[in-house]
């Protein structure tokens, strides 16, 4: 097993990593920025180092200093979390090249599913259901059109480098193609580098399905149920829970196989997520995978009783997997929101400050993860992850109750966060009966604004 782990991250996830090295018994080392001093995962590690300057680039997303730090205190292997450096393939070479574990996938995995089209290719090839769409990426407009005749419109137009919704455009017929096809190459090429695009057949109302999956160096790899993350706004998940209300038994086993077998064709070490599409007749399409632990990931622990973060690391130090679930022997139901310090009725505008009174909601099957604390100042420099509310209960209603009380609950004071526009979505018609899709919220926009 590992001595000692440096965490290449910050926030609430670091404190989440911390942790389960305490358990697991191994010394930390949190790296944070100067706008970071004050930071818990630097408070609650045994060792740290300053690595830069309070922009991401010039600190966190820093290769050379962060592999220097690990260097100096001794630590023998490296966590990413996620965001920063989590699916950056050259990092996880450099860790490896340094004679540090990498805790995640190899650099190849990550790159092998951080090209979009070829994970599709791959996924086709599986006999895992794609969208239909362009076999691979589209050369020329002409192409595109053609390619978008055949499927019918509308169609959707991605970036093969992309992801999380960056370089998508929506063609809803012939006329407006050329534009959508231009703007998504245009966009492609200003945020990843590369203007290679695709196209698939535009589904107007899926569910956001995606499947947790741990593999071992030992050839075992498993599915961890679904999650459901459809209450989304510009692609920024709000609210998540597992099972999902609108998977039964059998849909999970299928898809829950699909998703393991994409990910041991690729022979998949660590914990991962394949994300689907759900279409309101209940077929599923493969939309990629993210080769990391999300943020999502207390749900599936808290309906799986699996500790995600301390397996990760068992299964990096060459572990097999405690045991193999596959999807069986849930229990309950399983909600997280995300507090965010922003403004909904603001167009979700970032809200940074000093939190000056704080009290977190308890009580059995509440779970709080978070870094803030009364005193301290959120910094503008990152995302505005406040804290993630979690809760189980026996049944959907239970834990959609335990929730709103656990809101209600939840003080906060200095920077305006989500928690009054989560409840009202908690209240919701459409959000009780478990039926919401990834257009939700536009379709719904007063819940954006506070009562008078
Ligand atoms: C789609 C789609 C409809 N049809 N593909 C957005 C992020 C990326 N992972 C895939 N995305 C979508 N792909 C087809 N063929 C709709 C979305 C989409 C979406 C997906 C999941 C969650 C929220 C979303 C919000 C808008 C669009």
């Amino acid at each position: 097993m590992f001595k000692k782990v440096l965490i290449a991250n910050r926030g609430e996830i670091a404190l989440r990593v911390i942790r389960a090295c305490k358990e697991l018994d191994i010394e930390t080392v949190a790296v944070y920025s100067e706008a970071d001093r004050e930071c818990l995962h630097v408070r609650f590690a045994a060792d740290d180092v300053c690595v830069g300057r309070p922009p991401a680039r010039d600190s966190y997303l820093n290769i050379p200093r962060i592999i220097a730090a690990a260097e100096i205190t001794g630590a023998d292997a490296i966590h990413p979390g996620y965001g920063f450096l989590a699916e950056n393939a050259e990092f996880a070479n450099t860790v490896r090249a340094s004679n540090i574990a990498f805790i995640g996938p190899t650099a190849e995995q990550i790159g092998q599913m951080g090209d979009k089209a070829a994970a599709r290719k791959l996924a086709q090839k599986l006999k895992v259901p794609t969208v239909p769409g362009s076999p691979g990426p589209v050369e020329s407009m002409e192409e595109g059109l053609k390619v978008a005749q055949k499927l019918g419109f509308p169609v959707i137009i991605k970036a093969a480098a992309g992801g999380g919704g960056k370089g998508m455009r929506v063609a809803p017929d012939t006329e407006q193609f050329a534009q959508a096809f231009g703007l998504a190459k245009q966009e492609a090429l200003a945020a990843f580098g590369s203007d290679e695009v695709y196209i698939e057949k535009y589904l107007s109302r899926p569910r956001h399905i995606e499947i947790q999956i741990m593999g071992d160096m030992h050839g075992k790899l498993m599915h961890l149920c679904e999650r459901d993350c459809s209450v989304q706004r510009r692609h920024q998940k709000l609210i998540e829970e597992a099972p999902s209300p609108a998977v039964d038994v059998t849909l999970r086993e299928d898809i829950g196989d699909a998703a393991v077998r994409l990910a041991q064709a690729i022979g998949y070490v660590g914990a991962g997520t394949v994300e689907f599409l759900l279409d309101e007749d209940g077929s599923f399409y493969f939309m990629e995978m993210n080769t990391r632990i999300q943020v999502e990931h207390p749900v599936t622990e808290m309906c799986t009783n699996f500790d995600l973060v301390k397996e990760q690391i068992r299964v990096a130090a060459g572990e097999p997997l405690s045991f193999v679930m596959n999807g069986h022997r849930l229990r309950g139901h399983a909600i997280e929101c995300r507090v965010n310090a922003e403004d909904p009725a603001r167009n979700f505008q970032p809200s940074p400050g000093t939190i000056t009174a704080y009290h977190p909601p308890g009580g059995p099957g509440v779970r709080v993860d978070t870094h803030i604390y009364a005193g301290y100042t959120v910094p503008p420099y990152y995302d505005s992850l406040l804290a993630k509310v979690i809760v189980h209960g026996n049944t959907r209603a239970e834990a959609l109750a335990r929730m709103r009380q656990a809101l209600d609950s939840f003080i906060i004071e200095g920077v305006t966060t989500t928690i009054p526009f989560l409840g009202r979505v908690l209240r919701h018609p459409d959000f009780i009966a478990g039926t919401v899709d990834t257009m939700f919220l536009e379709r719904e926009p007063q819940l954006l604004k506070n009562p008078a």
